[in-house]
């Protein structure tokens, strides 16, 4: 038996009736066992097309699938609860995913990637998450969910953007205004990276020189919990910037 975690969340319909139907839909599945879910959030929505605010929540499951068999019925359980996929990060009735599968680290892209790559930086899903399994701890952070949340809470929070040097001076000189609580921060070069792992490390994309520069850093940058590389995002640099901050409760 493994334990696993999800996190569930929509904003199209009636979200905490859909959740509801998602749990006792899981809770009938053969070989998964619903031991623990958590209160209702509202969060407001990331994304530029996310539409409007969501409601998120997470469950604690117990189960004898494997992760892939347990991912296939959090498919089968969204579509049959009306999910329609259309475009990308777009409304939804209900999105479930699978954020934790016992200690599993699972590189199985795109289909599956366990830990959610993104659960370490999203409130919407650690503000959650903590209320249900608060000293879980993330296998590649080797760090608690309580402390993954915990790290975020801190004001102001610095947010140091690797990326190329005069974009992101723009960058920062036309949101910084806009944006209280956080503390924008350009590194031009990989070597400037400060050793503490506090706040936010985001890497964005790099001219060639940058990146050729980074290539020693890596190893070492990776490492670190803060490390956020978002550096093959085809979206523009603000939309990224802006969702980021959002993920993070800003
Ligand atoms: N899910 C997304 C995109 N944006 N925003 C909130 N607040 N909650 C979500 O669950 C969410 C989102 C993609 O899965
Ligand atoms: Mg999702
Ligand atoms: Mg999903």
């Amino acid at each position: 038996m493994t334990t696993s975690l999800i996190s569930m969340g929509g904003n199209l319909g009636n979200v905490a009736q859909t959740i509801d139907e998602a749990l006792q839909h899981l809770q009938r599945t053969p070989g998964i066992e619903v031991i623990k879910s958590s209160s209702l959030h509202r969060t407001k929505p990331v994304g530029a097309d996310a539409g409007a605010e969501f409601v998120n929540a997470a469950a604690m499951l117990e189960t004898s699938l494997t992760a892939h068999e347990l991912l296939d019925r959090l498919l089968a359980i969204e579509a049959e609860l009306g999910r329609v996929r259309t475009i990308h990060w777009g409304p939804r009735t209900l999105d479930l995913d699978l954020i934790l599968f016992g200690d599993e680290i699972i590189n199985d892209p795109p289909r599956l990637r366990v830990p959610h790559p993104a659960c370490w930086y999203r409130r919407f899903v650690l503000d959650p998450l903590t209320e249900i399994a608060p000293q879980f701890v993330h296998p590649e952070k080797r760090t608690t969910f309580a402390e993954l949340r915990g790290r975020l809470l801190v004001r102001p929070l610095v947010v140091s953007i690797l990326g190329d040097h005069g974009e992101i001076e723009a960058l920062i000189a036309s949101m910084q205004p806009e944006v209280l609580h956080v503390n924008l921060r350009s590194l031009s070069r990989p070597q400037d990276v400060p050793t503490n792992d506090d706040g936010l490390l985001v890497r964005f994309p790099m001219n060639q020189s940058t990146s050729h520069n980074l290539a020693a850093f890596l190893p070492q940058l990776s490492k670190r919990i803060s490390w956020l590389d978002v550096s093959n995002h085809e979206t523009d640099q603000r939309q990224t910037l802006v969702d980021i901050l959002r993920s993070v409760g800003l």
